[in-house]
C-alpha cells in the first residue's frame, strides 16, 4: 500500500527559499533579512529561517523587553557586588524584589523597589507590544484572532499577579518578584499566607484545564502522528473521502470511547482547555486576599474541608492576630 511521506518525515527539505503566498491582507507586508536554511531547524520543524517581520511594534516591544531585561540583570549583579562569578554562580537565587509595604503604592527610592516597579513597567508595555504584533500580524495575513486572545488570556493572569491585584491591595509589595527561585518562594509564600491555595476553586479549575490541556495534546497529537501515514495533514481529501486517516482516527476514538471530536472541534477543545488555565486562575487570584483572605477556612465554611477536631484547639485567621501585617 502507498503510503504518503507527510510532515512528520520531512526531515531536511532544500526547496528554493520561499517568500510565502502574496497577500492581499491588511497592513505592510515587508519582511527583513536574508532567508537561509539551518539543519537543526529542519529536524524540527521548516529548515528555512526567514526572511521576519520586524515591523515598528515588534522593534518597541523587543526595546522595552530588553530594558526590563537589564534593569533585572543589572540589579541582580549589583547584589553580589558585581562580582561576575557570584552572580553566575548564584543567578537562580538572586532576586529584584518589590517594594516593602510601607510604601503602598507610592514610588520608592529606586534601590528600594523602584527599579521593580520600572522593570515591571518596561516588561509589561513589551508583552502587550507583542501582544498587539500579533494581533495584526494574523489580520495582515487575514487569519482569525484565536493566537492573540489565547496570548491575551495569558497576559491576564500575569497583570492580575503583578499589576490588577495589587492595586486592589494598595500595596505593591502584594506582586511578583522578579527570579527564578524568589518567584518559587512568592508562589509559595501566598499560598501559605492565604490559607492554602488548593482549597480555592478557582485554583481546582485552573488545574484542570492545564491537565485537561496536556491530555488533549497528548490525544490530538498521537492521533494525528497515528494517522499520519493515511496522509492526516492533507484535510481536503480527508474531508471527502471515506477510509481516510481524518476518518480513522475519529473512528478509533468512537471504537474506544464511544464518541470522537471532529478535526474543527478538536482544536476548539484545545484552545478552550488552554485559555481557561490562566483565566480561572487569574479570577482566583484576584479573589484572593480581596474578597477571601483565608481559603482553608473558607473551605470549612463552605463544607470543603472538614473541620479539625476540637482536641487541636480552634483555628483563627492567622491574619486577624494582634501583630499580623496589615
Ligand atoms: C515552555 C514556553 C517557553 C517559556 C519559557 C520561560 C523567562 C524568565 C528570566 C533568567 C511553560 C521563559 C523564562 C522569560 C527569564 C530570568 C531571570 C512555557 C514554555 C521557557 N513564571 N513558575 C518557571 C515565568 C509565575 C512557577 C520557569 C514567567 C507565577 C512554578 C520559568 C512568569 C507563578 C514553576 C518561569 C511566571 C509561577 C515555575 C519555566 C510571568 C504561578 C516551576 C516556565 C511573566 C503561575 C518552573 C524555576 C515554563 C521552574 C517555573 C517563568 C509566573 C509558578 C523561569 C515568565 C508567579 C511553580 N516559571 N510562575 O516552562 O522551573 O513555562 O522554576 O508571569 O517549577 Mg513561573
Ligand atoms: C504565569 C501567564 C503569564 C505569562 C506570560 C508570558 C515572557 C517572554 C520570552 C521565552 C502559567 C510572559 C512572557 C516574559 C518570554 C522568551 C524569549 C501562566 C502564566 C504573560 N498548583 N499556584 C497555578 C498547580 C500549589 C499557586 C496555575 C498544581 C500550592 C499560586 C496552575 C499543583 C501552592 C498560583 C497551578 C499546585 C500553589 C498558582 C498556573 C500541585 C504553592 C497562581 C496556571 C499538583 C505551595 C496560579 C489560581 C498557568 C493561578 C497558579 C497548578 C500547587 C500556589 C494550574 C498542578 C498549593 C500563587 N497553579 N500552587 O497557566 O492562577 O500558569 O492560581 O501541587 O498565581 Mg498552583
Amino acid at each position: 500500500m502507498a503510503e504518503y511521506q507527510n510532515i512528520f518525515t520531512r526531515i531536511q527539505v532544500r526547496g528554493p527559499i520561499y517568500a510565502g503566498t502574496p497577500l492581499e491582507g491588511r497592513g505592510p507586508n515587508n519582511r527583513l533579512g536574508t532567508p537561509g536554511f539551518v539543519h537543526l531547524f529542519g529536524r524540527l520543524g521548516d529548515a528555512q529561517v526567514g526572511p521576519i517581520y520586524l515591523g515598528t511594534l515588534g522593534l518597541a516591544s523587543l526595546i522595552c523587553g530588553f530594558i526590563a531585561f537589564e534593569i533585572i540583570g543589572l540589579n541582580m549583579w549589583a547584589s553580589v557586588n558585581w562580582d561576575p562569578v557570584q552572580f553566575l554562580r548564584q543567578l537562580p537565587w538572586l532576586a529584584l524584589e518589590p517594594p516593602a509595604p510601607s510604601y503602598g503604592l507610592h514610588f520608592p527610592p529606586l534601590a528600594e523597589g523602584g527599579w521593580w516597579l520600572m522593570a515591571g513597567f518596561f516588561l509589561t508595555t513589551s508583552i502587550l507590544l507583542w501582544w498587539v504584533r500579533i494581533y495584526r500580524r494574523a489580520r495582515a495575513l487575514g487569519l482569525g484572532s484565536h493566537t492573540a486572545w489565547a496570548f491575551a488570556a495569558a497576559i491576564w493572569l500575569y497583570l492580575v499577579l503583578g499589576f490588577i491585584r495589587p492595586l486592589l491591595m494598595g500595596s505593591w509589595a502584594e506582586a511578583v518578584p522578579f527570579g527564578i527561585f524568589p518567584h518559587l518562594d512568592w508562589t509559595a509564600a501566598f499560598s501559605l499566607r492565604y490559607g492554602n491555595l488548593f482549597y480555592n476553586p478557582f485554583h481546582m479549575l485552573s488545574i484542570v484545564f492545564l491537565y485537561g490541556s496536556t491530555l488533549l495534546f497528548a490525544m490530538h497529537g498521537a492521533t494525528v502522528l497515528a494517522t499520519s501515514r493515511f496522509g492526516a495533514e492533507r484535510e481536503l481529501d480527508q474531508i471527502a473521502d471515506r477510509g481516510t486517516a481524518f476518518e480513522r482516527g475519529g473512528l478509533f476514538w468512537r471504537w474506544t470511547m464511544g464518541f470522537n471530536a471532529t478535526a474543527e472541534s478538536i482544536h476548539r477543545w484545545a484552545w478552550w482547555f488552554a485559555v481557561l488555565c490562566p483565566l480561572s486562575g487569574g479570577l482566583g487570584i484576584l479573589l484572593t486576599g480581596t474578597v477571601v483572605d483565608n481559603w482553608y477556612l473558607w473551605g470549612t465554611h463552605h463544607g470543603l474541608v472538614p473541620v479539625y477536631p476540637p482536641s487541636w484547639g480552634t483555628v483563627i485567621d492567622p491574619a486577624t492576630l494582634p501583630g499580623a501585617p496589615k
